[in-house]
């Protein structure tokens, strides 16, 4: 099916809050981009809530087997939050979760990890992955910890390349053998901005992914 319709409904929803800007970005990575995706702008409880469940259902319909749901500091924070209830109240999947601290804390129980510890297979939550800087950190911490990656889900998939031929997601796959899943991925923007007659940036995201994508 080509993009079922809970993906539209998610791109209208982070169009609607500002999530997703379409104009010109220039990216990490020193790429101009025609779209940004910035997860900091989900900031009501409701919006929140949405977000969550757009999480939970990609978690809940893939084949991805974990113990804990892991959120790296701060962005990740909310989203192994908000998901875990997400997943335990409409989905029945009350699982563990967890997140770093930035700084170690030394006295009171110590530690950097809140919440449960980090034992067993591990799903890494976060926003967007680009160059997967972020996402490789997160590997060190589970390693660190005794644990093992099992997967990560972010909320968009930019399908840009990494550092060589193959995408970010891509090698993050092969190089720790785990799957990568998205909510939306550029793809997805694309074919809804086509459906919808929204073809103000759809030259420049085609010509973009052209350039950038694999
Ligand atoms: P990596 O850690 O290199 O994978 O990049 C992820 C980071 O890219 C995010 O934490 C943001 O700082 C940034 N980013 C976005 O948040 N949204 C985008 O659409 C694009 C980027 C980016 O700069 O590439």
């Amino acid at each position: 099916m080509k993009n079922p319709s809970h993906k539209a409904q998610f791109i209208e929803f982070i169009m609607q809050t500002g999530v997703l800007k379409l104009g010109s970005f220039t990216l990490k990575s020193g790429r101009q981009s025609p779209y940004f995706f910035n997860a900091g702008l989900f900031n009501t409880g409701g919006q929140l809530a949405q977000l969550a469940k757009g999480y939970a259902s990609a978690i809940a319909h893939s084949e991805i087997n974990f113990d804990v749901l892991f959120g790296p500091a701060y962005k990740g924070i909310p989203l192994a939050a908000t998901t875990s209830v997400c997943l335990a109240q409409e989905f029945q999947i009350d699982k563990p979760y967890a997140f770093n601290r930035k700084e170690a804390k030394d006295h009171g129980e110590g530690g950097n990890i809140v919440g449960h510890a980090l034992e067993g297979d591990i799903l890494i939550i976060d926003d967007v992955i680009t160059a997967g800087t972020a996402i490789r950190e997160s590997m060190d911490l589970i390693k660190a910890q005794g644990a093992k990656p099992a997967g990560v889900i972010v909320a968009l998939d930019r399908m840009e390349r990494g550092q060589g031929a193959r995408s970010a997601i891509q090698e993050v796959q092969d190089d720790y053998g785990i799957p990568v899943i998205s909510i939306i991925n550029l793809n997805d923007i694309i074919e809804y901005l086509e459906a919808n007659q929204k073809t103000e940036y759809l030259e420049a995201m085609k010509s973009y992914r052209e350039t950038y994508g694999i």
